[in-house]
């Protein structure tokens, strides 16, 4: 029996797991002990993963559609050149940027980046990621904060940490050995609290639960500043050291009363002196934020309160501290800075010549072939495609028929494309309805790649099985269009992903994410490497967990983070008589993944969960519309669309405010085309709807 170690491809914990195979087959899965992040755990999304042995179709050819919409099955070969042929002549007939691609933070390093070389620099036209969906919000609010896209923690602080405020983020259900580690948290009286309008599973497990009114957290972490000031709970050394604009932000503050803060968060004036005393109680107080407030249309400005909190506190590099984003996907953290989509490789400006120029020249492709310009957002590149602008898509290891935003939007514009390439490992994904090609590639446990959890550490992915006739990689496969383009001498340094492991790490060098120091083959078999780690400087970095900012000095032109803020905006899509009741959004259980194509690969998950779309309600709520545990209702939803779900009853979700997990499409229908400004991140959790009661018959019929 042979042991193979590699990486989790589910959520940014990134676990490692040993695998024990025989004869071609995965007999056994043990997470790696020793390994720093998981130490023998992991949830049971790693412990299925061989699942994906059954689930995934092997030996698959690409397909094409042919006029009478059926499919047409071709060789590799015959794929790669159909589909560069098919880039180019849209290319030629309709503008440079009248195709476009949507990537992704599930795939690894070497995938994504090869798909932003063939597309952002060969081809010049746009990219953007369902990274977008997720951590769009941080990436922007990091770099205007801190000067870089750096998350400074460690998983160890949330061992250390003696506060722990949980904003907008359910670790039980979404990081579950992220919360392990929570567990294992042994400072004597330390406190867990939770900020979540819904009493989550993790505010359920929480010394504090505040329940504030959906969508006013920004306001809730202004007037806890100004309660810090007023009561000069601050670390003034810290702040006089390390910080910008401090005084300004005072300024700001004055408005934001006690009595504010409780008429709009509807939280008591006791609740928010709690609060308050605890931070300034906390000897090492940690803040960790999720897509409560990723998710928003004040978003940036709301991680960046939480930040500002840290900061006013002097909790900041710090053991136990921090204003710390919590990531979503495997290798979020991986496709913020190296899908060469909203920053050049390893986070430079695409506007800096002299940066682009140092890029240029270690990939291997000419100035004038390197991407000049962020890439056009998301909501751009859907629309782009219902006006007319965009004709050809090619998305890989994301599914937006089901995830984006008012997702008809999207299903109107899959429909008017002339080409639409669909990368993935299930034909079955709602997005391959309207492909036009179809690539199988091959699941995680067949390949070989890099992945960056969500403390900045490098973990190996590596075949765990043998490959069958025909089965490609991600890599292999854009690799093979790109070939097909004739991309030539700028693919010359890019034949494996090893290369491009390579190359990226050179790219990294002298960079805040500098990883020049991690070989491919050390990564094997490993602890994992948390960035830096300058080759050259190993000794000084040898450390198994390490945290950023222990010095103070943040990657801003003066080494001061900068305090930002702005007024509270008004709700763009307020409750109103029609719409009565907030449609809150978010993740099921531990064993559900997003668009779901991967639950098939749980173990029990799939037989136990609901085929059918299913959403929360108050008891209260449920009692005064005559509604039964599993009943249906028809939701409408202020974004014109409606969907019938069925309804689990529950005091955990307030009176006039539904929960509904993401897993079902029907989620997205219903969720409003409105976005946080800098981040362009969707506010998924800030829909408004209201609902009838339905009987089975109607709903079948609909
Ligand atoms: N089992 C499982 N695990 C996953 C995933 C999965 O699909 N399934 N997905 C992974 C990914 S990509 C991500 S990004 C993470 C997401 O991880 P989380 O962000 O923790 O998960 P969510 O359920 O989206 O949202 C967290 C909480 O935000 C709350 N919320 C809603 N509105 C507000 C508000 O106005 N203010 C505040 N403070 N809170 C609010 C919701 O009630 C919810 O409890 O999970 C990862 N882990
Ligand atoms: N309403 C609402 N909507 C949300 C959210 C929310 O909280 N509320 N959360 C958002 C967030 S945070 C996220 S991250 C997105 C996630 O949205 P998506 O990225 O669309 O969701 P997934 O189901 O993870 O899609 C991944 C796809 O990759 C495929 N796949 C798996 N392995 C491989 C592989 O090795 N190669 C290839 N090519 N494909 C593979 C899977 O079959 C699946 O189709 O959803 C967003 N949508
Ligand atoms: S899904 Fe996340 S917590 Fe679960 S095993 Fe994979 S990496 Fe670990
Ligand atoms: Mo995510």
């Amino acid at each position: 029996m042979e042991k193979i170690q590699s990486t989790c491809n589910f959520c940014a914990i990134d676990c490692n797991l040993d695998f024990y195979v025989e004869d071609g087959k995965i007999v056994k899965t043990v997470p790696t002990k020793g390994y720093p992040v998981n130490d023998g755990f992991s949830c049971i999304k790693g412990l299925s993963l061989s699942k994906q042995q059954t689930t995934v179709k092997p030996n698959s050819l690409p397909k094409i559609r042919k006029s009478d919409g059926s499919w047409e099955q071709v060789s590799w070969d015959k794929g790669f050149q159909y589909v560069a042929d098919k880039l180019k002549e849209l290319q030629a007939k309709y503008g440079t940027e009248s195709v476009a691609g949507i990537s992704t933070g599930q795939l690894t390093l070497e995938e994504f980046a090869i798909f932003g070389h063939v597309m952002r620099n060969y081809l010049q036209t746009n990219v953007d990621g369902n990274t977008r969906l997720c951590m769009a919000t941080a990436a922007v609010a990091h770099k205007q904060t801190l000067g870089y896209d750096a998350p400074g923690y460690t998983l160890k602080d949330l061992e250390l940490s003696d506060t722990l405020i949980f904003i907008g983020s359910n670790p039980v259900v979404a990081h579950p050995i992220l919360w392990g580690r929570v567990r294992q948290n042994q400072v004597p009286g330390h406190k867990i609290i939770v900020i979540d309008p819904r009493r989550s599973e993790t505010a359920m497990n929480a010394d504090y639960w505040y329940d504030l009114k959906p969508r006013t957290d920004l306001l809730l972490l202004y007037t806890v500043a100004a309660q810090l000031i007023e009561k000069d709970y601050l670390d003034k050394t810290f702040i006089r050291e390390h910080t910008n604009n401090f005084e300004e932000f005072k300024e700001f503050l004055k408005p934001y009363t006690l009595e504010r803060g409780v008429e709009g968060t509807g939280l008591s004036k006791y609740q928010i002196h709690e609060l308050v005393e605890l931070i300034h109680k906390g000897k090492r107080v940690s803040f960790w934020w999720t897509m409560g407030v990723n998710q928003g249309y004040e978003a940036v400005r709301t991680a960046q309160a939480i930040m500002n909190l840290a900061f006013m506190t002097g909790n900041v590099g710090k053991p136990g501290t921090g204003g710390n984003s919590i990531t979503g996907q495997c290798n979020a953290m991986g496709s913020r800075l190296f899908s060469n989509t909203t920053c050049l490789f390893a986070g430079g400006d695409f506007g800096d010549e002299a940066e682009r120029k140092r890029v240029a020249d270690i990939i291997g492709i000419d100035d004038d072939h390197m991407a000049k310009k962020p890439t056009l957002p998301y909501n751009k590149i859907i629309e782009g495609i219902n006006e007319g602008t965009i004709k050809g898509l090619w998305i890989l290891c994301t599914n937006p028929r089901h995830s984006w935003t008012n997702n008809e939007t999207f299903a109107t514009a899959a429909k008017k494309l002339e080409l639409f390439v669909v990368q993935d490992i299930y034909d079955t994904i709602e997005s391959a309805e309207d492909a036009t090609v179809y690539f199988p590639v091959v699941p995680g446990i067949k390949k070989a790649g890099t992945y960056i959890n969500l403390e900045r550490r490098l973990a190996p992915m590596r075949p765990v099985l043998p490959r069958g006739e025909n089965e490609i990689s991600d890599y292999e496969c854009i690799l093979g269009v790109g070939k097909a383009l004739g991309m030539g001498k700028a693919l010359e340094k890019w034949e494996t992903a090893q290369d491009c492991f390579n190359l990226l790490r050179e790219v990294s060098r002298g960079k805040p994410c500098d990883f020049s120091g991690v070989k491919w083959d050390e990564l094997t078999n490993s602890h994992g490497r948390q960035w830096p780690y300058p080759e050259g400087r190993e000794a000084e970095f040898s450390a198994d967990e390490r945290r950023l900012y222990e010095d103070g000095k943040f990657y801003t032109a003066n080494g001061k983070a900068n305090f930002l803020f702005e007024e509270v905006m008004d709700n763009p899509i307020p409750t109103t008589d029609k719409y009565p009741i907030v449609f809150n959004t978010g993740r099921g259980t531990v064993g559900q993944w997003h668009t779901q194509s991967r639950t098939k690969e749980v173990r029990f998950v799939e037989d136990a969960s609901s085929k059918n779309a299913y959403l929360y309600m108050n008891t209260k709520q449920a009692e005064e519309n005559d509604i039964k545990e599993m009943d249906r209702i028809r939701v409408y939803s202020s974004n014109g669309q409606d969907a019938a779900f069925h309804v689990k009853i529950t005091d955990n979700v307030p009176y006039n405010q539904l929960y509904a997990p993401i897993h079902y499409i029907e989620c997205n229908k219903l969720t409003p085309s409105n976005y946080d400004k800098y981040s362009r991140e969707p506010n998924y959790k800030g829909g408004t709807c209201y609902f009838v009661k339905e009987d089975d018959k109607e709903v079948e019929k609909a």
